[in-house]
């Protein structure tokens, strides 16, 4: 992993409906998520959180909302990742809710012939504007990274799209709609669901996507949603699922991960401190990211 890394911030909360995930990064923060890494000896440069523009009023119903803000949020976000890419640094990026994946996607992939792509989440987030049962955009960047949605989400930094089917893991899925199932079996994306996980355990899913990843991508981007965890040990998300990965397993993941070094850059996202327990579940996550960032092998 290179030694240089870049955090951003982006306290966004407006890619779904409750409030609070904007304070996410600063959660982060205060869980010392800046120490940790400086303790491995990382070069860390904290570029800040990126400007946020609220609506007049938070839309709600089922179409797209907030669509105006949240282009224009990963807008910022894409540029600035793809900046601190061409100057060799790690893009680490902490959310705010998993809209933030389009910008992420979208500054980082080009700099990649074959970007893969680990999802971490209960979720698919492969919702279009058709099929979402929310129109929360939290439910969609995977499919708009695919170049799947609305085209001023999919088209965003100006390419699409931004990953292959063939290059994304889908690791601890358990709540998917019908839309998104039809999507993962006509484009025939590798998912562990849960039942995967119980059945052949954390340490094989892992072997298996690391060794599926090794040989077809050259950087691997690994996007973690909290609520990929059970909510038992991370009860701060927004869309909590029961029968989630626990922190044990998630742990040895970040430590295989870290073991393997195809990580090349991380977003960390929904977070919402203000449905946690004394900021347990960033706490939690600083830990994974201790992990991820090779904590065991120094
Ligand atoms: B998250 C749901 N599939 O589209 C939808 O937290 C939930 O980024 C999306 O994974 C959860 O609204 C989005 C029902
Ligand atoms: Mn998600
Ligand atoms: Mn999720
Ligand atoms: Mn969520």
């Amino acid at each position: 992993m290179k030694n240089k890394i870049s955090l951003i911030g982006v306290p966004m909360d407006l890619g779904q409906s409750r409030r609070g995930v904007d304070m996410g990064p600063s959660a982060l923060r205060y869980a010392g998520a800046i120490e940790r890494l400086q303790d491995l000896n990382y070069d860390i440069h904290d570029l800040g959180d990126i400007p946020i523009n609220r609506p007049d009023k938070y839309e709600d119903g089922t179409k797209l909302k907030n669509l105006e803000q949240v282009i224009e949020a990963n807008e910022t976000l894409a540029e600035m990742v793809d900046a601190e890419i061409n100057k060799g640094r790690f893009p680490l990026v902490l959310g705010g809710d998993h809209s933030i994946a389009i910008g992420s996607l979208a500054g980082i992939s080009k700099h990649y012939e074959n970007l893969g792509v680990i999802w971490y989440d209960a979720h698919g987030d492969l919702n279009t504007s058709e099929t979402s049962p929310s129109g929360n955009i939290h439910g969609m960047p995977l499919a708009v990274s695919l170049g799947l949605g609305h085209e001023r989400l999919t088209n965003l930094y100006q390419y699409a799209p931004k990953v292959k089917p063939e290059n994304i893991v889908i690791i601890g899925a358990r709540s998917l709609d019908p839309g998104e199932r039809e999507l993962i079996r006509e484009m025939g994306i590798k998912v562990y669901t849960m039942h995967e996980i119980d059945r052949m355990g954390m340490s094989r899913v892992m072997d298996e996507t690391i060794e599926y990843f090794k040989d077809r991508t050259d950087g691997v981007h690994l996007s973690l949603d909290l609520d990929g965890l059970d909510p038992t040990e991370a009860p701060g998300v927004g869309t909590p699922v029961l029968g989630g990965m626990t922190y044990r397993e998630s742990h040895l993941a970040m430590e295989m991960l870290a073991e393997s070094d195809l990580i090349t850059s991380l977003e960390v996202v929904e977070v919402n401190p203000i449905i946690d327990e004394k900021n347990k579940t960033a706490t939690l996550a600083v830990g994974l990211m201790g992990s991820l960032f090779g904590e065991k092998l120094k």
